[in-house]
């Protein structure tokens, strides 16, 4: 089989992790861009020499130059200045946006016909953008937060039971901002629903609310938490880590049901937005979209956060 090729769009912290997972998995040949002279040719051939070590065998390339993406199967786009303390994601809407227009019309030109995953910030109006520029179609374009949020639910529910993070599914919809919706009602530790756990533990219904609604607040401010320890940048193991998830499912054909910044067409009782929901991808892209009964409460709490990627994409046009 021929090897895929893997365009990565922002050599920065993302942008390195994400080249070197990439390589480490033997995912595909890898072409790093950045508008930083020198940068992405540094961290690639950093990255090459680790090659016999690793045992991987794959191509790297750093370039200043469009024309080295042509022929990708997918391209990730991590272009974008990143949050300072105190910053929300809709801070960077400004300047991002710039970025993200100089960086769709090169894929216009070059990769019409790629995967595109977008990862900058704030991620649900910067895929819209890079989706209205490149004319790709919906099924091939989508944003990553929802693995990322979700994986950071997951987390705070294992520590807070004291179980492997491997058997806790959850998932998180909505925006990638503060209102995010973590689905607390379809979570779950091998099947047995959270709450029932919770109230195990402490022994009181109401505690085990106390205790779900305070991980809930953490897994809503995860990002912002990263960015207040860290004091320059933002997160970005874990970012890198949950797009390789996406990048793995499609160009392997997993079918894996991760929850992705999608075009909704009425889904969820959205029209004409990109928001997250659960998806499956596969060779085909966003192959489906999984729908499901939200209750009153959750439907409001959706409704919110898409209210607020709504706003915020509106100020686009
Ligand atoms: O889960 C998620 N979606 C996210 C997103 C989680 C964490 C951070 N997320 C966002 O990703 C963050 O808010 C930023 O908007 C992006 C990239 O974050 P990263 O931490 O990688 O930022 P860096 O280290 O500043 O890297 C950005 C790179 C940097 O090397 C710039 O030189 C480059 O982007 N850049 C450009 N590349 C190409 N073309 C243009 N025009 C350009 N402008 C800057």
């Amino acid at each position: 089989m021929a090897k895929k090729k893997i365009a990565i769009i922002g050599g920065g912290q993302i942008g390195g992790v994400l080249a070197q997972l990439c390589a480490l998995r033997e995912l595909g040949d890898v072409v790093l861009f950045d508008i930083i002279e020198g940068m992405p040719q540094g961290k690639c051939l950093d990255i090459a020499e680790a090659s016999k070590v690793d045992g991987f065998n794959v191509s790297l390339k750093g370039t200043n130059n469009y024309a080295d993406i042509a022929g990708s199967d997918i391209v990730i786009v991590t272009a974008g200045l990143p949050r300072k303390p105190g910053m929300s994601r809709d801070d960077l809407i400004e300047v991002n946006s710039k970025i993200m227009t100089a960086v769709s019309e090169g894929i216009k030109k070059f990769c019409p016909n790629a995967f595109v995953i977008v990862i900058s910030n704030p991620l649900d109006a910067m895929v819209t953008l890079c989706q209205k520029i490149t004319g790709i179609p919906y099924t091939k374009i989508i944003g990553q937060a929802g693995v990322l949020d979700s994986a950071r639910f997951a987390t705070f529910i294992s520590w807070e039971l004291g179980v492997s993070v491997c058997d806790v599914t959850a998932m998180t919809l909505g925006g990638h901002g503060d209102d995010m919706v973590p689905l607390v009602r379809y979570t779950s530790v091998a099947g047995i629903p959270v709450m029932e756990l919770l109230e195990q533990k402490y022994g009181s219904a109401a505690k085990a609310k106390e205790v779900m609604e305070a991980m809930v607040n953490r897994t809503r401010k995860a990002g912002g938490e990263v960015v207040a320890l860290l004091k320059t940048g933002s997160a970005f193991y874990s970012p890198a880590s949950s797009t390789i998830a996406m990048v793995e499912s499609i160009l392997k054909d997993q079918k894996r049901v991760l929850a992705s910044c999608v075009y909704l067409n009425g889904e969820f009782g959205v029209k004409g937005y990109f928001v997250g929901v659960p998806c499956v991808l596969g060779a085909g892209g966003v192959e489906k979209i999984i729908q499901f009964k939200l209750n009153a409460e959750e439907q409001a709490l959706m409704d919110k956060s898409v209210a607020a990627v709504k706003g915020l994409v509106d100020t686009l046009k």
